[in-house]
């Protein structure tokens, strides 16, 4: 009983299927009957009674038949070439919505608006029926979608793998100003970019024992003898380079049931447990698990990991043809592992090799050794994967074989090279004692990798003197840093038409490839008549989120206040309760009378942030601002001076209304703990100027636009050190300082929860008696900060010029540079023309 027919017949010798075959023309009339031909024939339905997701429907397949010759010729091309490519390994890949950006890619969206229009149907209205895929937490997962969006821009061959989740990162709601999570059922409408090809489905392994027989010479040979197994059915989603006619693959794999692991149980005459055997498989893609930087160990989550690598590894190699000799791997290949989620992809190449390809250990090795590299981004210890051994010996017997083995080599090395020094072999140990036994999935990646690299500089150096110091010491050239960048398509072009026109008037319309002309701007920060344009430039775009937030979120945003914006995943290290202590501090004064109204100038705060559903902390301190807000907003002693917002559910899309409109940018971490940040580089890519620390890319965005035009604030990495050395106790910064007792005292006072005292006891009382990242001791220095801004901001000439050097001296945060730097420093592939 085939249930999946497989199989391939050669060749198809029609004239016509020598090429592609290809849509009309991308004229208004041909997009029109392109369109048409799709609403009729696809979804089987007249123009006249479509619904508006037939209709969005549609019109996605029209774009990606307008793309898909093109992308049948990047595969062909690539194939013929035999370039290396890279292979992006990635559990995660945060693209926001796609009909825009595939539209922008393709040239097609003037034709497309008036194709539409004609047909009496508004692009906007189809844009706004699009849920966008969020197929991932946060930074990570949105660097991935904008590195994916940079290599096919740049004509280079690259392969996205990560996992087609059924349910991408949950949907936020308040209720009653507490976080609720909502299910993210984004394919519950179809899902017009993907298309399956469960014929090419992969069978990945698990559980089950290892055995080993040992022949006459003595050599020993493994044998993995798995319990149970899946399919991986990849779905295929375009990547178009921007206006380059090329068209990169993201594929993306869903987990099912094989037939063996079914018939085992119908056999048995059990059907109800066959079908629940079934659920049991398809789980492995059900759900994104939405902890950013700090993972939980879960055992379902080990198996998304091994899961969507074996299904990539053997997908590549496949693609290699059956006569490609393995030895040749590193020349075709690249495995770029982002984070240690993927890594458990070193020993499963290895097993490859030696299990199925007969290669001995050190011939597997050798090319191994060669096929991955390594980015890691983050320095906060918790964030960093440990898999007890108990776990992964028990889901891949095999694999913690060969990770011991691995292990065992490497600590020879190390032998060898320091001679007698226990301590430093027990600290190296791919295996750890403690708490329990377990597998340091980044020292693994460390020691496979040919490269490990940091997402900016400041992260890079502490991960050389600090995190992987005895790693760095052994092998001082395998680290180096590459920047983070954003993909200006999205970000400036896609998101902010208006600040781009104004741009390409000024400049032409290079820097959208090009982004280090944005510099070519500098001279016009002089110019009035720009500075004024610029202006007029925010202004729309406050206007568009207002006209957004009023529609999603009921929210009436003023367009004459500074809009201060922090946006990003909510963790105590990124420190939003610093800036919730700066506005109960403002509101605070107000009220007391220490402060007159009319000198405050007028603000509004907007948050955007999900906490991790078990991270309590998190939830709290999103239920105070949720608090704040309501008390500030309905005050009328600070009437028309200080809002809060927290339109719930901050996501790709949110962002490209909100990062245009915004005048200031909250980059607020305790220096140290920020790997890179990537909303900065987007916010002084749009015009905003940033307050923050010396953190992250922080540090290079001010070295960048100069330190007149950024507001620095805070302890540096080696202040922060030096006080959590010598003992940090928050108590004293709350006694000592009268603003910051009373800003707190405002918020045990019940004045944000009712007057009930027990609600935000847990957010005071740790910030006062803990306070691990040590907002108490940045606080003086960060309202001290913020006057200096408020000051800035009256002068609207200085503050436009500012506003426009960030965004002429930023170019060098194009995603774009950051694909280079990993080509050049590590990856070593060319593009294909
Ligand atoms: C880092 F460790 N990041 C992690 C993680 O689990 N998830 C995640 O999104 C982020 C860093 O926090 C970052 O500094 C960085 O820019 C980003 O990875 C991409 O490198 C800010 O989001």
């Amino acid at each position: 009983i085939g249930i999946h027919k497989r199989g391939v017949q050669f060749p198809q010798t029609h004239p016509l299927a020598l090429a592609p075959v290809t849509p009309p023309p991308p004229t208004v009339d041909g997009f029109v009957k392109e369109f048409l031909h799709e609403l009729n024939t696809d979804q089987g339905v007249a123009l006249s009674r479509s619904s508006i997701n037939d209709q969005y429907t549609a019109l996605a397949h029209t774009v990606r038949n307008y793309l898909t010759a093109r992308w049948l010729e990047t595969g062909r091309k690539q194939r013929e070439g035999h370039t290396k490519s890279v292979a992006y390994l990635s559990a995660e890949y945060l693209l926001g919505r796609q009909l825009g950006n595939n539209l922008l890619a393709a040239n097609l969206n003037d034709v497309a608006r008036k194709a539409l229009e004609s047909c009496g149907l508004s692009l906007d209205t189809l844009r706004a029926q699009e849920v966008e895929p969020g197929l991932g937490n946060g930074g990570l997962g949105r660097l991935a979608a904008c590195f994916i969006d940079s290599l096919a821009t740049m004509n280079v061959p690259c392969v996205g793998y990560g996992i087609r989740y059924e349910y991408g990162i949950f949907r936020q709601t308040f209720v009653n100003g507490e976080q609720v999570e909502q299910p993210d059922s984004w394919l519950a409408l179809g899902n017009p970019w993907e298309i399956a090809h469960p014929e090419a489905a992969v069978k990945v392994n698990f559980g089950g024992r290892v055995e080993t027989v040992t022949d006459e010479a003595g050599v020993a040979t493994s044998t993995w003898v798995p319990e149970w197994n899946v399919l991986g059915v990849p779905y295929n989603i375009m990547v178009p380079g921007y206006l380059n006619g090329r068209v990169n693959t993201l594929r993306l794999w869903s987990a099912q049931a094989t037939q063996a692991f079914d018939l085992s149980i119908f056999n048995a005459g059990d059907y109800a447990q066959a079908v629940r055997a079934q659920t049991f498989a398809e789980n492995i893609s059900k759900v994104l698990y939405p902890e950013d930087s700090t993972p939980q160990g879960k055992e379902l989550r080990l198996q998304q990991q091994y899961f969507f690598v074996a299904c990539s590894l053997r997908d590549f190699i496949d693609n290699q043809g059956e006569d490609f000799d393995l030895r040749d791997l590193p020349e075709r290949v690249i495995f770029q592992l982002n984070d240690t989620h993927p890594v458990i992809a070193v020993p499963e190449l290895m097993r490859i090799l030696i299990d199925e390809r007969g290669f001995d250990w050190n011939d597997a090795w050798a090319i191994t050794s060669k096929c991955f590299a390594y980015t890691c981004h983050t320095l906060l210890p918790e964030a960093l994967e440990v898999w007890s051994v108990e776990l992964l010996g028990r889901l891949l017997p095999r694999h913690l074989e060969i990770i011991y083995r691995i292990n065992t080599e490497f600590l020879e090395v190390v032998r060898e090279r320091w001679p007698d020094d226990y301590l430093r072999l027990g600290r190296m140990s791919i295996v750890t004692e403690y708490p329990e036994r377990g597998i340091r999935m980044a020292y693994l990646a460390t020691v496979a990798g040919i490269k490990v690299n940091g997402v900016a500089a400041l992260h890079s150096q502490l991960l050389r003197d600090k995190v992987l110091n005895d790693f760095a010491e052994l092998w001082p050239d395998k680290f180096i840093n590459v920047t983070n960048g954003v993909t200006p398509r999205r970000f400036m072009k896609l998101a902010n038409p208006h600040l781009s026109d104004l741009i390409t008037d000024t400049i032409g319309t290079g820097w959208v490839t090009d982004l280090e002309r944005l510099e070519e701007l500098a001279p016009y920060a002089d110019d009035a008549d720009f500075r004024a344009a610029f202006r007029e430039a925010k202004h729309a775009n406050k206007i568009r989120l207002r006209d957004r937030l009023r529609v999603r979120d009921g929210i009436e945003l003023p367009t004459d206040h500074m809009l201060d914006v922090m946006v990003k995943r909510l963790h105590e290290y990124k420190r939003q309760t610093l800036k919730l202590l700066h506005i109960v501090s403002l509101y605070e004064q107000i009220i007391s009378g220490k402060v007159d109204a009319a000198d405050v100038t007028p603000r509004t705060f907007v948050f955007g942030a999900k906490a991790a559903p078990g991270y309590r902390m998190a939830k709290n301190i999103i239920h105070l601002i949720n608090n704040v807000g309501e008390v500030v907003n309905n005050d009328p002693a600070v009437e028309g001076r200080l809002k809060v917002f927290f339109p719930a559910n901050y996501n790709v899309t949110l962002a490209e209304r909100l990062i245009p409109a915004a005048d200031l940018s909250e980059q607020i971490s305790l220096a140290g703990m920020e790997a890179s940040g990537t909303g900065n580089m987007k916010f002084a890519l749009n015009g905003a100027i940033t307050i923050g620390t010396d953190d992250g890319a922080n540090v290079e965005i001010r070295k960048l636009v100069g330190d007149d035009n950024f507001f620095l604030f805070g302890m540096d990495e080696p202040q922060v050190a030096a006080l959590g050395a010598k003992g940090y106790h928050p108590g004293e910064y709350y006694e000592s300082d009268p603003r910051l007792k009373a800003t707190l005292d405002l918020i045990a006072s019940g004045t944000f929860s009712n007057g009930d005292h027990q609600t935000f006891e847990p957010v005071v009382s740790n910030l006062v008696h803990n306070d691990r990242f040590m907002a108490l001791a940045d606080f003086t220095s960060y309202i001290e900060a913020q006057a200096k801004v408020d000051a800035a901001y009256a002068d609207t000439e200085a503050w436009t010029r500012s506003a426009i050097l960030n965004v002429a001296r930023c170019g060098f945060f194009s995603s774009d540079r950051s694909m280079k730097d990993y080509i050049k420093l590590i990856w070593g592939t060319n593009p294909v023309l």
